[in-house]
């Protein structure tokens, strides 16, 4: 049975652009593969060069990801002890010149979001924002101001619901804040339905899958979340992510921010893709084939 907010009609298209090129995310189209490794976390020589005004592995990052197959690159440049703002606006400015592929402002600090939405020349995807009111507040008139689609996370203060009552609850709340009061269309809308590390629980998937299956049948908006969470601290992290990613693909999940430089992954969402019947006749997948075949004679 279907739930009373389930709306019927064509599936809701979230769509990025670049200054020249189009993506969009639904549930009828095939996966949104968004790369993940423009981020400094964790890359202590990466923050180092960026302190020191040094872009150059911003480049190379890129190349990586969109060789790798990735539609959408994922900015964040939270370094510590920078001007973050600055930082992101450059960045931001740097990859329009060097690849034609729609942009994910990442970052929590405001000021950033605001600076990197005003040097980018297209229709972001801003990440993200939270249930919280005041962050709503102060998020979603920038995304409504510069005509951006948002990820939001049904999370509020600093508790991560580990139940999925709590997250499609607040879910809903953003969705209604969103759309009533910002003006903000639906499809313009993309949940994080909060993807866990398993080496410290196994359960934590079996949350996300239901949160996923619910968010799509009661509201029908287009998701996305950190595919390498899910692995994280475990041994063979590509075998878990090429196991992973086409299990929340049947769940609903419609795009991830992911490593797309690790072929066994790209290419088990690829796959996925197929047997979910979102690459009609299998054409992208062999065309694929094809294209891999002729480079390799
Ligand atoms: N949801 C949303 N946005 C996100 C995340 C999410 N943005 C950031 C992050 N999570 C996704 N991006 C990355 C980028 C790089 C790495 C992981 C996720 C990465 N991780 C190293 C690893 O996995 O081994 C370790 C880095 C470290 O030591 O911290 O490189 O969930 N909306």
């Amino acid at each position: 049975m279907t739930s009373p907010s389930a709306e019927p009609g064509e599936p809701l298209h979230t769509v990025l652009r670049s200054a020249s090129k189009e993506v969009r995310i639904g549930h009828d189209q095939r996966f949104c593969l968004i790369g993940e490794r423009i981020n400094p976390t964790g890359r202590r020589i990466f923050q180092e060069q960026l302190r020191a005004g040094d872009m150059s592995a911003i480049e190379k990052d890129v190349k990586a990801q969109v060789e790798g197959g990735a539609d959408v690159l994922d900015v964040n440049m939270g370094v510590p002890l920078t001007d973050e703002p600055e930082l992101l606006a450059s960045a931001i400015r740097l990859i329009q010149s060097v690849t034609d592929l729609p942009i994910c402002i990442d970052s929590s600090v405001v000021e950033a979001l605001e600076a990197g939405l005003s040097a980018y020349e297209g229709r972001a995807l801003v990440n993200s924002v939270t249930a919280e009111d005041e962050r709503l507040a102060a998020i979603l008139p920038l995304v409504k101001r510069y005509d951006a689609a948002i990820i939001a996370l049904p999370n509020d203060e600093d508790e991560i619901p580990m139940e999925a009552d709590k997250r499609l609850d607040l879910t809903a709340k953003i969705i209604r804040v969103a759309t009533e009061e910002y003006g903000i269309a639906k499809a313009d809308i993309v949940i994080d339905p909060l993807a866990m590390p398993i080496g410290a629980d196994t359960t934590t998937s079996r949350v996300t899958w239901e949160t996923m299956r619910r968010i799509r049948d009661e509201h029908g908006v287009n998701m996305t979340c950190g595919a390498s969470n899910t692995s994280f601290g475990m041994p063979d992290r590509h075998t878990l992510g090429a196991a992973w990613l086409p299990m929340a693909m049947a769940a609903g999940l419609t795009s991830a921010i992911m490593d797309t430089r690790t072929p066994q992954i790209v290419e088990a969402v690829k796959a996925a893709d197929v047997f979910l019947d979102h690459d009609e006749w299998g054409m992208a997948w062999i065309a694929a084939h094809r294209a891999k075949a002729a480079s390799a004679t």
